[in-house]
């Protein structure tokens, strides 16, 4: 019989990518999504298939996870073999405004879930995933993280994912629950939403190559991030399933770069060299040189002469806007992935730089239809965040 999986958050990056991953497994994937005033399926877009058709692979159901009894309901109906809990809340920054909800969705949502496969005596029956996250690890205690580095979180987002954490180790102890935590560090992908800085960076740039926008405004570009690429942590996420004992495991690659090495980098991508100049909210980033070869290969030659003209008024294509720092940051993630390569054998595929590559490539292709759309009159929309 084929294996049946459940996915929370599927219509979200890691969902989307999992469900691909586990229907070329052989799964059939049930996933919860959102009602929403328009449709968001577009990451899962490719995988769905129309209702009507007798024998799908792919089903969704709607659902929230503030919501015990929808939850209960569906866990009950699809009675699955995995459960992936990828629902979240997810943006950092925006759970200091919403911090309630960010504790009822990422935080208590979670229990629900442990408590609907407890009520419906499927414990012996059902593998559990928890998506937890090197946010836990907040104002670190050691460099690098390990899956035993003392938690210190820093922002409403990673208090409600303490909770969810600890509440999945406890139904494991308390009821030999199949249940693992991955300490998943952050992953990126060209689906990635487009308010988190590496997507920020990567669609940024394709505006300002093509003229559509002229100035990238940032955070906190000191900040260190351990990027790895979404498709390789679901991976992690699987292996940690398929284990004969659940544990809890830090994915991460084991490189950490500053957001500022981040930006440089994808810049460099397109044949821009930048140099920061000034410190704190006054740092800028300034062209120093463009490689026209690049540039043209990447972009267009007509938008390098138009690029040109620009940096003779401004070479300063990123600044700082202390609106988006945190009020408490963290500054330093860096993970040690040694247990998971270890014991599930996973080794990342991807590496810093052939992710940048492939969102910078991604969202150029995306913003030269958009560009394509302005030139020839149509409406395209803005994306200031
Ligand atoms: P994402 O793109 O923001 O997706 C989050 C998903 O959760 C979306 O499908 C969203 O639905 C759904 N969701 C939000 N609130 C919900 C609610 N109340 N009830 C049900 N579903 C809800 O996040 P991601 O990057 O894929 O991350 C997946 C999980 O891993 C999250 O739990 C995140 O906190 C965690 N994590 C992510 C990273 C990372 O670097 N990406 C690292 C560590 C841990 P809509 O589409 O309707 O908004
Ligand atoms: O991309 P970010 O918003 O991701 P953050 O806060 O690290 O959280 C992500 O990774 C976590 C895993 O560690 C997940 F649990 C979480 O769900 C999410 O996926 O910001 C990364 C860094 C931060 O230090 C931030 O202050 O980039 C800095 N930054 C600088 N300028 C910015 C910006 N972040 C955003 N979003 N926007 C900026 O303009």
């Amino acid at each position: 019989m084929d294996k049946k999986a459940l996915i929370t958050g599927i219509t979200g990056q890691d969902g989307a990518y999992l469900a691909e991953f586990l229907i070329k497994k052989g799964y059939i994937v049930h996933g919860i999504k959102r009602r929403s005033s328009l449709l968001n399926t577009e990451r899962i877009d490719h995988l769905y298939q129309d209702p009507h058709i007798e024998k799908r692979n792919l089903i969704l159901h709607y659902g929230d996870l503030s919501d015990s009894m929808n939850i209960t309901r569906i866990i009950q109906e699809c009675r699955p073999d995995e459960i992936y809990n990828l629902g979240a809340m997810s943006h950092v920054k925006v759970s200091f405004d919403m911090p309630e909800y960010t504790a009822n969705t990422d935080g208590t949502g979670t229990l629900r879930i442990l408590e609907a496969i407890r009520l419906l005596n499927l414990k012996d029956q059902v593998r559990f995933y928890q998506a937890s996250t090197s946010e836990l690890y907040g104002l670190v205690r050691e460099v690098p993280q390990t899956e035993n580095t003392p938690f210190y979180p820093r922002s409403p987002y990673a208090c409600a994912k303490l909770y969810a954490y600890w509440i999945t180790v406890n139904y494991r102890e308390a009821y030999g629950l199949h249940a693992s935590n991955g300490i998943l560090f952050n992953h990126e992908s060209p689906i990635r939403g487009e308010t988190f800085v590496s997507r920020k960076i990567t669609r940024g740039l394709s505006r300002i190559v093509l003229g559509l926008q002229d100035t990238l405004y940032m955070g906190n570009l000191s900040a260190k991030r351990d990027w790895g690429h979404a498709k390789d942590y679901v991976r992690a996420m699987y292996l940690m399933l398929q284990q004969e004992t659940p544990d809890d495991y830090v994915i991460a690659t084991g490189v950490t770069t500053e957001v500022r090495e981040f930006i440089r980098k994808s810049f460099a991508f397109v044949g821009i060299e930048l140099e920061f100049k000034g410190d704190k909210e006054n740092e800028k980033g300034c062209v120093t040189s463009v490689n026209d070869k690049t540039f043209i290969d990447k972009v267009s030659r007509e938008h390098l002469d138009k690029f040109k003209h620009r940096l003779k008024t401004d070479p300063y294509v990123i600044k700082v806007d202390p609106g988006y720092f945190r009020p408490t940051e963290v500054e330093l993630l860096h993970g040690d992935p040694a247990k998971a390569n270890r014991v599930l054998g996973w080794i990342p595929e991807y590496d810093l730089d052939g992710l940048i590559e492939e969102m910078v490539d991604s969202d150029l292709v995306f913003m030269k239809k958009e560009d394509y759309l302005r030139n020839g009159g149509y409406k395209i929309n803005n994306y200031f965040e």
